[in-house]
């Protein structure tokens, strides 16, 4: 049984190197909700994904730490845990929230490798010792300085590029960046963006681009299939799979070819292997997306992403992209090849700064787990 002594939640404001602006928003400085989960001497480390304000989805970081605290706690609290796997079960009588419930499901999983002494990539099945590493480039104010970042990324080594799009900022955006940069593993992100029938869509198949991630609203499934029938470019999406159930429906409806993964807007650890293995049986691939994570969240993900699926490049990029300095160490870096290798130590591989997070944090809340 895994020994769950103590829960903590600590909220800390991290700047952000460089302001990141999607079509829904800027974020300059990452708010983030951080939870560790003790039992036996050891401790575990999450990261809840959640933003500060309800854009990219509705949970924020003041909701999950409300919902951890009022409901995820109290159902935790003598909970006879057998595997990290049965953390699902356990909270599946609180409806959605699942950034909430994977933010604690994580620090289970890392106290659960922890206390045997195995890294967190090898329990779950990974069969890799690096990812492919990509960079996702927001918003600009001018095309002259969307390609001086893409400059800059390509210099420094990532192999492929994300741009964010939205209507009016889209294709003469992406005729600037091939003109210069022919060659380069190319993919946009729309973040709902845009209404069905935009004439910009059948544009995007011009670009040989990886894929078209989320141009339609997160719960729109069907408008999703029908640009996938008449679009060459494959369609990915990212907001609208919130669930191996919804994962398994727009595969059904071929609402998308490719699937971006994050374990915490699927609802933890265990949802995303489930969502990459319906994929890996349909032969759709998957990749690992980012939501401008610590390196607590970064070293999940990293972990994720060694499963046999993960085979396009990952929104996972180097430490230096997000903070000057992070929360956790090491600090994540870019190899030669393109890639950030994985951790090798137990659990998620990567140690909290525990003494700056008690001097920095905005808000902090100890709760006892045994009855
Ligand atoms: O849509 O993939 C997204 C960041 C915050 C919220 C949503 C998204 C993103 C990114 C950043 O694209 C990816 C990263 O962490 O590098
Ligand atoms: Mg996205």
């Amino acid at each position: 049984m895994i020994p769950l002594e103590a829960l903590e939640l600590f909220v800390i404001d991290l700047p952000l190197v460089h302001p990141f602006r999607t079509s829904f928003g800027e974020e300059r400085v990452r708010r983030v909700l951080l939870v560790s989960v003790a039992g036996e001497g050891a401790v575990g480390w999450g990261e809840c994904v959640a933003s500060s304000g309800p854009w990219y989805s509705y949970e924020t970081v003041g909701t999950a730490f409300h919902v951890i605290r009022d409901f995820i706690v109290p159902l935790l609290r003598g909970a006879r845990l057998e595997h990290p796997r049965d953390f699902p079960a356990l909270v599946a009588p609180i409806r959605g929230h699942p950034m909430a419930k994977a933010a604690v499901e994580a620090a289970i999983w890392d106290l659960f490798c922890r206390l045997r002494g195995m890294p967190l990539w090898k329990e779950i099945g990974g069969v890799r010792e690096e990812v492919l590493s990509g960079v996702s480039i927001g918003l600009q104010d001018s095309i002259p300085e969307l390609l001086a970042r893409v400059r800059e990324f390509v210099g420094r080594g990532y192999p492929r590029v994300k741009l964010k799009v939205k209507p009016g900022w889209d294709i003469s955006v992406l005729e600037a960046v091939r003109e210069e940069f022919p060659e380069i593993e190319l993919q946009v992100d729309a973040n709902c963006a845009y209404r069905p029938g935009d004439p910009a869509l059948p544009e995007f198949d011009r670009f040989g681009l990886l894929l078209v991630e989320q141009p339609f609203h997160y719960e729109d499934l069907l408008e999703h299939a029908r640009l996938a029938r008449t679009l060459s470019t494959p369609v990915c999406l990212d907001e609208s799979i919130t669930s191996p159930h919804r994962a398994r429906e727009a595969l059904e409806l071929g609402a998308c070819s490719v699937i971006n993964i994050k374990q915490g807007r699927v609802g933890g650890l265990t949802a995303a292997v489930e969502i990459h293995d319906l994929a890996r049986e349909r032969g759709i691939p998957v990749w690992c997306g980012g939501m401008l994570e610590t390196g607590v969240g970064r070293a999940l993900n990293v972990a994720l992403a060694t499963l046999p699926n993960f085979s396009l490049p990952n929104d996972i990029s180097a430490t230096d992209r997000y903070f000057r300095e992070d929360i956790a160490h090491p600090p994540f870096a870019l190899t030669s090849r393109g890639t950030i290798p994985v951790p090798e130590g137990p659990g998620i591989g990567v140690e909290v700064d525990g003494e700056r997070l008690r001097r920095e944090a905005a808000a902090t809340a100890r709760f006892g787990l045994r009855r």
